[in-house]
């Protein structure tokens, strides 16, 4: 078998001290952590568009990374890239992939021709996954790069656009079951708008749910039992995203009674991008019962777009493994790096130091979770600090028995109770003395 990531040995955990570039200095994938292996907490998986497939282009420039794997003819480059992945994943310990149906085969000349490309390479991934412990965390459809998608997909005012998403979500669809996926995504890039002086926002937000209910009902029939995911992002390519981030979603998905089947694929750099941090994002899933799998990566605080870097900020990691320990952990879901290196990078052992950098800086943030977790000074202050409602009138308040004439009533009868302070740089010297302990 034809080695493409040439001299990179298998990757293997050598502790914090090893000089060594292709060791782990934090990921020790079998070292248990309450009760379950790094791997296992963390679910690391690869994605194909931007390791496999993304060449490296920019709007002022070109591609700098060769895609083509030795190959000319657009199939035998599909062909290869599966070896390709399957070899990178091995040497890296890589048990999950995560794939659009365009990253894995060249569009056909019409749907026909490319569903027939899709069968050919979806049953060689399959041969491929066969022996390996490998597993396809998450397929979906890429409906947005077309040119028919310049009006949206779902949200398309032209039926036959909205026609041609159906057909290529089934097909993902049934990509996704075959290679025994556990969750299928919905991000809407094309999904919003420029300029409501042409736009109806109500009847395509019906529509975009209409076209997320045929493919429930649709995968449901086919007996799959995973999740979906609605991806938020605020903006780009659209100006206004539909899925703006997750308490817009979730509002989406409560309005057209969707909660039962989505869950939300949180991305860090979407996070930032709306407005927000990446904990806040995974909170507000949370709190909401749809946290349910994580794109990581991180912008750059003085780009406004979506720069999809390597996550290597630990203290990030840390806060945002925080929540997802909160949440219960991934269950269908997992740790996808949608995470690609920059233009001037562009050999395949670049490749690799990215992956490195990502799974070490997720291991240190989950190794200093359950840090924060076992010193119990922040958590103690959070429970200490709603402490005025476990008794007198604050429990009253939360036993909902009390009304707004209760309340002034009480207020005009007694003395205001003295203020607290949060404690905000208190607390941000404790995380700091984990962090760097
Ligand atoms: C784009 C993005 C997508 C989704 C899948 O910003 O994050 O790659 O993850 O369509
Ligand atoms: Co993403």
């Amino acid at each position: 078998m034809k080695e493409y990531f040439k001299g990179i040995p298998e990757v293997k955990y050598e502790g914090k001290d090893s000089i060594n570039p292709f060791a782990f200095k934090f990921y020790d994938a079998k070292r248990v952590i309450d009760g379950k292996s790094m791997e296992e907490h963390l679910k690391f998986a690869m994605s194909w568009w931007h390791t496999m497939t993304a060449t490296g282009t920019d709007p002022f420039g070109a591609g700098t990374i060769d895609r083509n794997y030795g190959q000319t003819e657009s199939m035998e480059i599909a062909r290869a890239k599966v070896d390709a992945a399957f070899e990178l994943m091995k040497k890296l310990g890589i048990k999950y992939f995560c794939f659009h149906d365009v990253d894995i085969v060249p569009e056909g000349k019409d749907l026909k021709e490319t569903k027939e490309n899709l069968s050919v390479i979806v049953d060689y991934i399959e041969e491929k996954m066969k022996g390996t412990d490998i597993k396809l965390l998450w397929g979906t459809a890429n409906c947005f790069s077309s040119p028919r998608y310049m009006h949206g997909a779902g949200t398309s005012c032209n039926a036959d656009s909205f026609s041609y998403a159906a057909s290529q979500i089934k097909n993902a669809i049934d990509a996704t079951i075959q290679l025994g996926g556990s969750g299928y995504v919905f991000w809407g890039g094309r999904e919003g708008y420029e300029t409501l002086l042409n736009t109806d926002m109500g009847f395509e937000l019906d529509n975009m749910a209409r076209l997320m209910k045929m493919a429930v009902k649709y995968a449901r029939k086919k007996g799959f039992n995973g999740d979906f995911y609605i991806e938020p992002k605020p903006k780009e390519p659209t100006k206004h995203q539909y899925d703006f981030d997750a308490a817009t979603v979730i509002g989406f998905l409560r309005k057209y009674d969707l909660m039962d089947d989505f869950k939300l694929n949180i991305e860090a750099n979407h996070a930032t991008l709306a407005g927000h941090t990446f904990p806040h994002e995974l909170a507000v899933a949370r709190i909401n019962g749809v946290f349910g799998s994580v794109d990581a990566n991180q912008g750059d605080s003085l780009l406004g777009w979506d720069t999809d870097q390597f996550p290597t900020d630990v203290k990030d990691a840390t806060l945002s493994m925080l929540e997802i320990i909160k949440a219960g952990g991934f269950i269908n879901g997992g740790l996808n790096f949608d995470a690609k290196v920059r233009r001037p990078s562009f050999t395949f052992e670049d490749i690799v130091y990215g992956y490195i950098s990502g799974m070490d800086t997720f291991a240190l943030g989950l190794i200093k979770a359950y840090e924060v977790i076992e010193d119990g000074r922040i958590d103690e202050f959070i429970e200490k600090r709603y402490a005025s409602y476990e008794s007198g009138i604050g429990k009253r308040i939360l036993n909902d028995e009390v009304t707004l004439e209760e309340l002034e009533a009480y207020t005009l009868e007694n003395k205001e109770r003295p203020m607290e302070s949060g404690r905000q740089e208190y607390l941000e010297t404790i995380l700091n003395q984990i962090l760097y302990k």
